[in-house]
């Protein structure tokens, strides 16, 4: 059974804080990635090794100076944080091969042979969110969610696993409203207030592409990272998350 999990930038790292890494929830939620049997893919957000120099060097937007200088500064970050998160990977003894966006993706152009292959041969690909060149006056971003949505696109998944610090989608943040009630099954609106940090367009993005993500995989699950143990219990009706079947 194919699962792609996306693992938010807000899990593993602190979103508030430039370049700070979340370890120990790192490490907690890949040992309960097992559960999930072997066939993975993974997909990792930026959080605070992406967002926050992205907003300062004015990425995604025009090649200038200011963003020639942010777009190396960020990948550098984003290999940085792949290293932090692929040293955990290491030690639950994952055999994986992480692949870079520039690797795959140059303006219009996307490629993801090297993830079927690797993947045939009993690699788990690992991928993340970060810089490309999207044109030739122009920088962009390439999200996390975004790649989970071409890969669900390329392996047509059983299953795909947002996790990220919240329950599921609410009918308004969570965080902000202590009456926010968790949508379990999508079936009344949401609103979404556009993040202050994120250059990716936050949750409502994030439920649009699961949306568009349910045209290839059986079910789409947005669950709560931070309690991994859940991911223990995707099939049950005492699920708490969000899920598009
Ligand atoms: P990244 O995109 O950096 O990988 P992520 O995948 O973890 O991060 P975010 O984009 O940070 O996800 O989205 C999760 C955040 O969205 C939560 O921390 C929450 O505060 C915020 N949020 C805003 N509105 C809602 C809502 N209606 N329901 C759930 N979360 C919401
Ligand atoms: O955190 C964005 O990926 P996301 C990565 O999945 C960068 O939205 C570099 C901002």
């Amino acid at each position: 059974m194919t699962t792609i999990v996306k693992l938010g930038g807000s899990i593993i790292t602190d979103k508030t804080e430039y370049r700070r890494f979340m370890k120990h929830d790192t490490e907690k939620v890949v040992s309960m990635l097992s559960s999930l049997g072997d066939d993975l893919v993974l997909v990792h957000g930026g959080g605070s090794y992406g967002h926050i120099k992205a907003r300062e060097y004015g990425i995604p937007g025009p090649i200038n100076e200011r963003s020639r200088k942010g777009f190396s500064l960020i990948h550098c970050d984003m290999l940085g944080l792949n290293a932090e998160v692929s040293e955990i990977l290491i030690s639950n003894d994952y055999r994986f091969i992480s692949l870079p966006p520039a690797g795959f993706i140059f303006g219009r152009t996307r490629s993801y042979s090297a993830f079927r292959k690797y993947f045939e041969s009993g690699f788990m690909p690992v991928t993340f969110g970060d810089v490309y060149v999207k044109s030739d006056t122009e920088y962009g971003i390439y999200s996390g969610d975004t790649l989970v949505y071409d890969l669900a696109r390329i392996f047509t998944p059983e299953r795909v696993i947002f996790l990220s610090d919240v329950d599921g989608i609410f009918n308004r943040n969570p965080k902000l409203y202590s009456d926010a009630r968790l949508l379990s099954r999508l079936d009344e609106d949401a609103t979404f207030q556009p993040s202050a940090i994120d250059v990716t367009g936050g949750i409502g993005r994030k439920l649009e592409i699961m949306k568009k993500v349910r045209r290839y995989a059986k079910s789409v699950y947005l669950i709560n990272g931070l309690k991994p143990e859940r991911l223990r219990m995707l099939d049950s009706p005492d699920l708490i998350g969000t899920v598009i079947k």
